[in-house]
């Protein structure tokens, strides 16, 4: 999504981190996804990539404002860590014999992360910048909403935070999402 809100060119891969191949595991060891490849070297991890293209591409991914920039990379850490946590509840999930009171406290935390981001009003600043363009916390809170739609299904949490559900409907027509939006 960021390469696409920048306009930087890039060639997509699938791979599929639960049978992960021989090559996509030299490119990283820990088995997960995003990575990217620039000339033939592996960047792991979302927030370290976002890093590079913020000082590579023109400073455009977080705000130049400390301030400004303080309070979007908190808002940013927030939803990222509504989809880290979704990560958990699932992987449980996906285990023999998954742990009840595992993912009870994963989606403690995800419902007690869900508030504060609504008591945030996603429908502004951080979210939301001057232009009334997404920041990069907005960008990160509509994937982690579509994340929890996939995922989460016995979890009504449109029904639990009105304006989360508000926000998504809002913003997830933007062609940038549409266009970095996996296949079904
Ligand atoms: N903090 C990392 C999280 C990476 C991550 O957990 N990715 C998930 C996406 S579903 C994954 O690859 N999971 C595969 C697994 O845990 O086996 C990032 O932002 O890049």
């Amino acid at each position: 999504m960021a390469f696409e809100r920048l306009g930087v060119s890039y060639v997509p891969k699938e791979v599929n981190v639960f049978e992960p191949s021989p090559e996509f595991l030299a490119a990283n060891p820990l088995a997960t996804v995003p990575v990217l490849l620039i000339e033939g070297e592996p960047l792991v991890d979302s927030a370290t990539i976002l890093e590079v293209l913020h000082e590579g591409f023109g400073e455009r991914v977080w705000p130049s404002d400390l301030e400004f920039r303080r309070r979007v990379r908190a808002a940013s850490t927030l939803a990222e860590g509504v989809m880290s946590e979704t990560v958990r509840w699932f992987l449980e999930g996906q285990r023999a014999s998954p742990s009840g009171e595992w993912t009870a406290e994963y989606l403690e935390n995800l419902e007690r992360t869900l508030g504060v981001i609504a008591g945030m009003a996603p429908g502004s600043s951080p979210w939301i910048g001057l232009n009334q363009e997404l920041t990069q916390a907005g960008y990160d809170l509509v994937v982690a909403l579509e994340y929890l739609e996939l995922r989460l299904k016995g979890f009504d949490w449109k029904a639990r935070f009105p304006s989360l559900e508000r926000f998504l409907s809002a913003h997830r027509g933007r062609p940038e999402v549409a266009a970095s939006r996996p296949p079904v």
